[in-house]
């Protein structure tokens, strides 16, 4: 804390030339991601500011540049003119001491105030936490913080504790509103709706969403509020179940929003967390989300760097009204050299004589016909001592991510996990497996519609093999496709 007294530490600092300096460092690490985004060292978490500006995606995000850990948070600042590919800005917002945000800028967002990119986040000033107000005036690299800060002086009466903190920001007409995530006294997480004329002067209204008061300790955290087809949707990352949730329901003529059905936005392994969407200029909804480690505290700190972006996921609905997570087609300029495989039967374990990676892409469709269970097999040793297998188990319809041999110092490693719903298929029905692999970090949606997350740290350099697996009787490879992936930094 005493780094921060009365100086501008981190303003100066140049990004790029520090990815460059540490681009040695890193080389031989076998887990750091290639293709994700993520900062040139030290600690990443929630994505922040998300906005298509001017012909450039901005992504900010929650950073410690100080060391692999949480610490005091500053927003860190990407640009990229494709979604996948990134250059690195310097720090856009850090601390000022005596101020709101004395002790950390933590999560929120950046929106357009005609014409004036103005950032709302939550400033953090030992244990209070209230909202604050930036504007940029050169394209959002630099930001002045307001004077005023915060523009709310106080949480409303019915928040439980300090928790009161990240923005989901929309205009109805000449009206701001602004939700924030909280905690109640009486129990359950709330998002509490204020309005405003200007960005600058709030009122409060009333929760837009309550959630179950049964639910104790609970704060919603890194809300987002949306309109999706004739549906409104209301994301957030709830602390007592440590994973981000979607309900989808309407938004009321009193401003509340009323879901009618809810589930999880990541099947994997609680690795995603605090995701933020936005609307692009073509009218996407894109998420992005932390991928958090899945490996110890000691891991990595050592290796010097902690957290890393999923890769731009597309939210849209389909004929059924069901909410479908894809990854957004720009993915496709990451793709390298190519390798197809037909039609062929699946049955026991069989790994690839053709493929070998740990930075792909794969687009593989199954027939189940007579398997119990079946899929593809990542990061295999020859001898199968390490492998990580994603599986569909017919029966039940549960898709799940087995990472209990994923690294061979490790005993059951555990990352099980499932579908939305149970999905049994007929025989003729295909499954579709969209696989990112990129080191220690998979990426799935499965049928263009449910996204599966993960972490894995093989130890072994020969962890290389993809393979293809059916137990209890014969399955069919439709199709498969793959694409190698190499590096977005060089
Ligand atoms: N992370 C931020 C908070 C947010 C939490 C602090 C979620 O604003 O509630 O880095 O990961």
């Amino acid at each position: 804390m005493e780094d921060l007294a009365g100086q501008n530490i981190y303003s100066q600092w140049a990004a790029n030339q520090e990815r460059a300096a540490l681009k040695e460092k890193f080389a031989n690490d076998p887990h750091r991601p290639l293709y994700h985004f993520l900062p040139p060292s030290n600690w990443i978490n929630d994505p922040n500011g998300v906005i298509h500006w001017q012909g450039q995606y901005h992504l900010f995000y929650q950073y410690n540049p100080l060391a692999a850990d949480f610490g005091v948070m500053l927003w860190g600042h990407a640009i990229s003119p494709d979604l996948v590919h990134w250059t690195d800005l310097p720090i856009a917002l850090e601390p000022t001491p005596g101020t709101a945000d004395a002790t950390g800028c933590w999560s929120g967002v950046v929106v357009d105030n005609g014409g004036v990119p103005t950032m709302i986040y939550t400033g953090k000033n030992g244990r209070e936490e209230l909202p604050c107000l930036a504007t940029s005036r050169d394209n959002l690299v630099t930001w002045d913080k307001y004077e005023g800060n915060p523009i709310i002086a106080a949480v409303p009466e019915e928040v439980a504790g300090t928790d009161f903190r990240d923005h989901t920001i929309w205009r109805e007409g000449d009206t701001w509103y602004q939700g924030i995530g909280t905690g109640l006294k009486g129990g359950g997480g709330a998002v509490m709706l204020f309005s405003s004329p200007d960005l600058y002067h709030w009122t409060y209204l009333h929760p837009l969403y309550r959630g179950d008061p049964g639910v104790e300790n609970e704060v919603f955290e890194c809300p987002s509020f949306f309109q999706l087809g004739g549906k409104h949707i209301l994301i957030f990352s709830s602390i007592s179940r440590s994973y981000p949730v979607y309900y989808v329901g309407k938004y009321t003529g009193d401003q509340r929003f009323e879901p009618e059905s809810q589930d999880r936005i990541d099947y994997g392994g609680n690795i995603f967390y605090a995701p933020q969407t936005f609307e692009d200029t073509a009218g996407r909804r894109l998420m992005w989300g932390w991928l958090k480690e899945g490996r110890s505290r000691e891991e990595h700190r050592a290796a010097g760097w902690a957290g890393v972006m999923s890769l731009p996921i597309q939210i849209t609905l389909n004929e059924a009204g069901q909410v479908c997570f894809t990854f957004a087609p720009e993915t496709q300029a990451l793709r390298g050299a190519n390798t197809e495989f037909g039609v062929q039967p699946v049955s026991g374990d069989h790994l690839l004589d053709t493929l070998q990676g740990d930075s792909l892409e794969i687009d593989a469709e199954f027939l189940p016909g007579a398997a119990s269970s079946f899929g593809l097999i990542l990061r295999a040793t020859p001898d199968g001592a390490e492998q990580t297998r994603l599986v569909y188990d017919t029966a039940s319809g549960l898709f799940s991510i087995d990472a209990s041999r994923s690294r061979s110092d490790r005993e059951g490693v555990s990352d099980s996990s499932l579908m939305a719903e149970a999905y049994t298929l007929q025989s003729d029905q295909s499954l579709r497996f969209h696989v990112f692999l990129d080191r220690s970090v998979i990426e799935v949606s499965v049928n263009d519609r449910v996204y599966l997350s993960g972490r894995i740290y093989p130890t072994r350099a020969d962890s290389q093999g993809v393979g293809l697996f059916a137990k209890g009787g014969e399955a069919t490879l439709k199709k498969m496709e793959v694409w190698q992936i190499g590096s977005i930094w060089e």
